[in-house]
């Protein structure tokens, strides 16, 4: 596919589709956030973004609402125009049939029925097919990040959340945690609860908070729930926890090893939580094929919530992609107080990873830090 770089105008146009597409978010999963805008003589005459599985793509959307005839306008888009009949007819065949002249394009789509089609398909057909410079290109990539690493892995995207003092504990000696972050902080975690498709947390926590894991942003209604996984390799999840107690509403997800005895499985799994045994010789093993697993039930995103053997273990498998630190301006002190990450970490400074990239915002009295560590 060669790559022909849209010019310095194009870019208000382009910026304009990462604009629309935002609105689709936390409703679009398992598909991606696309917005579209049709253009003619510098002007938008149409716009468009997706807003959920079955309905319109982003570029039909914006073909039908052009308030003037698309014949031979540029079509800006935010992913590459998809050449397959899914839920919804192929974008292309709109993009022909509306008599499009020219589309730029400002990110890749890496899953296997696109990957670089539906572009070709349209310079084939004589479409003037052009891509976003290397900044625009990247914000695209990044509005999708949980959409294009299970497109490329088949595993979801995992995001370790943590509220933590300002000397790096997540709890005192004793084990009180409640509040470390302000109500400022939590209530932004609920809201992105709200927006994945899983929360995850160890037993550990399970046991010692007896968390709903749901979703209360405090402005209304959430948009959605995410499943609810615990990692309890022996099955140990009480049936009066209040996670099984409201199994049948939000679903709750147990990932246990062949271990665990079957009477307790069987205890949940009639309880109406979903049972998932993982192989794997340790954590770290079994953590990458649990997340294999719930890829293939097609959860794209994850927060792993803690506690910190949890998150560790996910650090030694290599599965954490970012991390979102609630700084709260408090010293719990204690050399027995945990820690955000335990597990079996790195022993030279030079091992240990390191972020990609890093955006610093004050949330209340916190600071939230949201680190990348790869980008996909
Ligand atoms: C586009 N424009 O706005 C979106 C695209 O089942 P379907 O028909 O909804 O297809 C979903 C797939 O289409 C999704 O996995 C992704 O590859 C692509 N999404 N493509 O041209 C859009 N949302
Ligand atoms: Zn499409």
């Amino acid at each position: 596919m060669t790559q022909t770089l849209a010019t310095q105008s194009d870019a208000v146009h382009l910026e304009r589709t990462l604009e629309l597409a935002e609105r689709g978010r936390g409703r679009t999963s398992p598909n991606p956030l696309v917005g579209a805008v049709v253009v003619r003589d510098g002007h938008a005459i149409g716009e468009g973004h997706h807003a959920g599985p079955g309905c319109p793509h982003a570029e039909p959307a914006a073909l039908a609402d052009c308030f003037e005839d698309p014949d031979g306008a540029t079509l800006y888009v935010s992913l590459e125009p998809c050449a397959h009949r899914g839920r919804t007819p192929p974008c292309v065949e709109a993009i022909l049939a509306a008599g499009i002249r020219r589309v730029v394009v400002a990110s890749d789509d890496p899953s296997a029925k696109a990957s670089g089609r539906g572009p070709e398909l349209l310079r084939a057909e004589g479409v003037e097919v052009e891509w976003a410079e290397a900044r625009l290109a990247h914000a695209a990539r990044l509005l999708n990040q949980p959409f294009r690493k299970h497109a490329r892995t088949g595993r979801p995207l995992v995001v370790l959340k943590s509220a933590l003092t300002l000397d790096g504990k997540v709890a005192t000696r004793a084990g009180d945690s409640r509040w470390i972050s302000s109500e400022a902080s939590r209530a932004r975690v609920h809201a992105l609860r709200a927006e994945v498709d899983a929360v995850a947390i160890g037993i550990g926590t399970a046991l010692a908070d007896d968390p709903q894991l749901t979703a209360r942003p405090g402005d209304g209604e959430p948009i959605g729930q995410p499943w609810r996984v615990v990692f309890d390799s022996h099955a140990r999840l009480p049936l009066d926890s209040v996670l099984v107690r409201s199994a049948g509403g939000v679903p709750v997800l147990v990932v246990c090893s062949p271990d665990a005895p079957i009477s307790a499985r069987d205890a949940l799994a009639a309880a109406g939580v979903e049972v998932l045994v993982v192989e794997g010789d340790d954590e770290t093993a079994r953590v990458a094929q649990a997340l294999s697993e719930l890829g293939e039930r097609g959860i794209q995103s994850l927060v792993l919530e803690g506690g910190p053997r949890l998150a560790g273990a996910f650090l030694d498998a290599g599965e954490i992609d970012a991390m979102l630190a609630f700084i709260a301006p408090v010293l719990a002190g204690g050399g027995e107080a945990r820690s955000v990450l335990e597990g079996r970490g790195v022993e030279a400074i030079a091992d240990a990873r390191r972020a990609v990239s890093v955006e610093v915002e004050p949330i209340g009295d916190d600071t939230c830090i949201h680190a990348r560590f790869r980008e996909w």
